[in-house]
């Protein structure tokens, strides 16, 4: 068993994972994580483990029921049958386009998030404040990647910039095409790590990942599928191995995350401006002409960067936003359920059965 739970360390499996299953279930089951999800198959792996099952969702149901990539399933011993998905330490969704706006998931169980920007003018602290907020919220560690690290004379006022966002927050400048410049990410990649990473078009983030897999075809590198229709490949969402012994996640939904669901992220992000709004006379006060703002007072005395408060409000108030239009769909779609089951009823009584 415990030769069992080392091999499941490579795949991820850590003692969150053990804790919720007891020895006797652990017999019973072979756990295996999912490595990619194709429209009617999932591609699961683990030790001695590489093969396609049928879609599972959560019993329990509700939006976050479908199983996603990263997750850790439990198949009965022998099968290819899944019997329950395991409680996930971080999840990453975002909401679909469209009108249904209904919420999708991205990836599961990811210890670290790379956030990547580089050393120009796509440097802009209102990103990847956003980006922080949904790392926090998720409870991934967030590290912020700088990436182009040779362009500029002054890699260090990005470095600085970069660190002032957040007190205590990880920043590593790299040349992505450079494997020794990328080594610096090294404690984050090394066995049973799974990493994400976000940031915006021509940061380098297919370059990055291609240094760290020592490849240079990842980002037309597909998982081979059996299918009816014969074997045919797909780059969609995939967990990828690294060389170091980490897994990467590479899905393109994960650069279309949004701010939702995740107030106390916002709020960790803005910890600073949190804190002083607690010291205002009013418990309402919105900073701006009250009397006894203790934030105002911050800006007035140079501790605050009004930006920095401009900031926090342009992303409370879309974190608000998202998630009130999120919980009104959930409320429509509850009452919508309820309707159709009351007239199903109607009709079964009026047929009198
Ligand atoms: N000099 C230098 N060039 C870089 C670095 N990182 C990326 N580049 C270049 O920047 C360009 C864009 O890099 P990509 O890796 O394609 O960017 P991306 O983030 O994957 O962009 P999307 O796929 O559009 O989201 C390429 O020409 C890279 O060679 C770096 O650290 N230094
Ligand atoms: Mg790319
Ligand atoms: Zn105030």
């Amino acid at each position: 068993m415990t030769s069992q739970i080392s091999e499941l360390a490579d795949f991820g499996w850590n003692a969150f994972f053990s804790s919720q299953l007891d020895i006797d279930e652990l017999n019973a089951v072979t756990p295996v994580r999912v490595m990619a999800v194709h429209r009617d198959r999932i591609h699961v792996a683990g030790p001695g483990v590489d093969t396609l099952i049928t879609p599972f969702a959560d019993a329990a149901g509700g939006e976050e029921a479908a199983a996603t990539v990263g997750d850790w399933l439990l198949l009965d011993a022998g099968t290819t049958r899944a019997r329950r998905r395991l409680q996930r330490s971080s999840l990453f969704k975002r909401r679909a386009a469209g009108t249904s706006r209904k919420l999708q998931l991205i990836a599961a169980n990811i210890d670290t998030l790379f956030i990547v920007s580089s050393c120009n003018q796509d440097f802009n602290a209102a990103r990847l404040e956003r980006y922080l907020a949904l790392a926090k919220e998720a409870e991934v560690v967030p590290v912020i990647v700088l990436t182009k690290a040779d362009l500029t004379n002054a890699p260090e006022d990005y470095v600085q910039a970069a660190a002032n966002l957040v007190p205590g927050i990880l920043v590593e400048l790299v040349d992505s095409r450079n494997a020794d410049s990328v080594a610096r990410l090294a404690p984050w990649c090394g066995r049973g790590q799974t990493v994400a990473l976000v940031g915006s078009s021509g940061v380098g983030k297919s370059t990055l990942v291609n240094t760290l897999t020592g490849s240079d075809c990842i980002a037309t590198q597909g998982i081979r599928e059996d299918d009816a229709k014969g074997r045919h490949t797909t780059s969609g969402r995939a967990l990828h191995r690294l060389p170091a012994g980490g897994w990467l996640v590479d899905t393109p939904g994960i650069r279309e995350l949004q701010i939702i669901d995740v107030k106390a992220g916002v709020d960790e992000v803005f910890a600073d401006i949190v804190a002083l709004a607690a010291e205002c006379r009013f418990a309402d006060c919105r900073h701006e002409t009250e009397p006894g703002c203790a934030v105002r007072a911050a800006i007035e005395e140079g501790s605050l960067e009004a930006a920095r408060l401009d900031r926090w409000r342009k992303l409370a108030a879309e974190e608000e936003h998202n998630t009130i239009s999120l919980a009104e769909r959930r409320t429509r779609d509850r009452a919508f359920g309820k309707m159709t089951r009351r007239a199903m009823k109607d009709k079964q009584s009026r047929r009198g059965d």
